[in-house]
């Protein structure tokens, strides 16, 4: 246990000025299933993620729906922290930018860029959009026929002047430069590296880093009247977790960061700005930050104006948490933007699920249940078809690694399916009903083999699945203990005789409900 070593991914820490839709459960799902995929493979995980709840954007929601900044993201950040967990994301803390322990953290940052030289009072006048909560260049805005001038994101600008702390990013051009180019992982995936690689290369301008409009956020160390721009306050979070700046905290050996899994709409903050902040102040670089694509509905971004903005609970609640779940994560290339539609969702659940994985285990296992007394059977001499399909059961771990590596989350399930794929040729192709007369025994060993190679589908499987895999593995008398990528194999083979629970279906299929009889005319 002690020689784990630690591994300290993270999501992006979400708005909570709206109830959470599909595009923030795809993200902290994604993370969960690297962070489960690291815990498989024997490393000691720390995963968060949370709510970033300052900034005017929410001091403004809170005001139109009547109450305070504070009373409304207390609701709100449960509103998160509930989706997170109702989609079975193992998180080990929910972090929110109102904790104590942030402030803290946050404003020992602004200090120690400060000392370092790095902070000084200016004044600042530009169009700035509360939406994105960012400042645009004239250049970058366009303009509504109503004549009211737009950011690229199509949210509405206005001028503001106010008097504010400058970060000087620009002194860091060359610097961040150097960096990227001595860590080729640490902007992922490549796509996203030469888009941030190109913006640095055209020139960085110091950055404003605190406001006098509004007073929802941490106050500037010795200067109350300001509070710290919103963003230099929310990637500080990623430090707060660890502890910062107790270098004797519990967590303070996750610090630097492994993976940060953000959106690609914010990858410039995390890979620019927040690399910037950390060098002043001396603290080391987070290894990787990755920046996923976008989920669209049937082709189209959501939003509340279109109205096909998905509720995540609503589609757990419709789907099953493990069947969304592999959805997303099967059938979106990560780091490439995906579709969600219900005729897609249906179909994979149905094939991969429900038929491949699921009808696999119940006829396998109601064999065994009638024909071998309920016990594990017994392994007789192996043909070459049951050699080839345990070994690419055993590679599985292997091939697992290789994908994760890059956090291909897709490739490894593609890879953990094909598997399944080939066991049901198998399974197919070796009869074992019609040697239950002929050959008991070959009978024996065919059903043997395929519940082996359930085993190991069923370990690998946890990341994405982790109820269903659970289950499948409780009906394999796999025990707690032998649930790890290294128990994948001939070291964790199941044991000939071993009695087994009685089959139980892992996957319904998904019926679509009976439209609703159309009213009387
Ligand atoms: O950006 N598909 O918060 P946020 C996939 N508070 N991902 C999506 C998405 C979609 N349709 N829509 C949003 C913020 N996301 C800041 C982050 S981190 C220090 C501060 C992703 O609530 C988005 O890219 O707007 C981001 O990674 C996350 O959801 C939270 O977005």
């Amino acid at each position: 246990m002690a020689d784990k070593k630690p591994y300290y991914i993270t999501t992006a820490i979400s708005y909570p000025n709206g109830e959470p839709h599909i595009g923030h459960a795809y993200e902290v799902v994604a993370a969960d299933a690297i962070a489960r995929f690291m815990r498989l493979d024997g490393r000691d995980v720390f995963f968060m993620t949370g709510t970033d709840e300052h900034g005017l954007k929410i001091q403004q929601t809170a005001t139109k729906a009547q109450t305070t900044p504070r009373a409304y993201v207390d609701r709100m950040a449960g509103r998160f922290r509930e989706m997170g967990e109702r989609l079975s994301c193992s998180f080990d803390r929910f972090i929110r930018t109102t904790d104590t322990d942030h402030y803290a953290s946050v404003q020992e940052l602004w200090r120690r860029m400060k000392a370092n030289g790095d902070i000084y009072l200016g004044e600042y006048s530009g169009w700035y959009s509360v939406r994105d909560e960012a400042y645009f260049d004239e250049g970058e805005l366009t303009q509504a026929p109503d004549g009211t001038r737009l950011a690229p994101t199509g949210s509405p600008v206005q001028w503001i002047e106010e008097k504010s702390y400058f970060f000087r990013l620009s002194a860091y051009q060359e610097r961040l430069l150097a960096h990227y180019e001595a860590n080729p992982d640490f902007i992922a995936p490549t796509a996203r590296r030469n888009e941030i690689v190109a913006f640095v290369k055209r020139g960085l301008e110091d950055l404003s880093i605190s406001r006098t409009t509004f007073d929802w956020g941490v106050p500037v160390p010795d200067d109350p009247d300001h509070v710290m721009y919103v963003w230099i306050d929310a990637l500080t979070n990623y430090l707060s977790g660890t502890g910062f700046p107790d270098p004797e905290a519990d967590r303070a050996k996750y610090w630097p960061a492994d993976l940060h899994v953000i959106g690609k709409d914010i990858t410039r903050f995390h890979t620019v700005y927040w690399p910037a902040f950390l060098m002043s102040a001396g603290l080391p670089l987070p290894k990787s930050v990755f920046g996923h694509g976008f989920l669209l509905v049937k082709g189209e971004k959501m939003s509340k104006s279109v109205g096909n903005v998905v509720d995540p609970f609503n589609l757990a609640d419709t789907y099953g948490v493990d069947q969304i779940r592999y959805f997303f994560l099967r059938e979106v290339p990560f780091g490439q933007d995906g579709s969600y539609s219900p005729e897609g969702i249906a179909n994979r659940i149905n094939a991969d699920l429900a038929n491949d994985l699921g009808n696999l285990a119940q006829r396998s296992l109601s064999m065994i249940a009638k024909n071998c007394e309920g016990k594990v059977p017994t392994l007789g001499a192996l043909s070459e078809a049951d050699r080839e399909i345990l070994e690419a059961a055993d590679a599985l771990p292997q091939k697992a690694r290789a994908a994760m590596g890059s956090y291909a989350i897709h490739t490894m399930l593609a890879d953990i399916w094909a598997v399944v794929g080939d066991a049901n040729r198998y399974f197919a192709s070796q009869e074992p009903w019609a040697l239950r007369k002929t050959d008991p025994a070959r009978m024996e060993t065919v059903l043997y083999v395929t519940i082996e190679v359930l085993r190991a589908v069923g370990i690998a499987a946890q990341p994405a699945i982790p109820s269903a895999a659970a289950k499948l593995l409780d009906l394999l008398a796999v025990p707690d203990d032998e649930r790890m990528l290294a128990d994948v194999g001939e070291g964790g083979r199941l044991a000939p005789g071993t009695a087994l629970p009685a089959p139980a279906p892992i996957f319904p299929r998904y019926v679509a409900p009976e439209p609703d009889a159309a009213p009387d005319a």
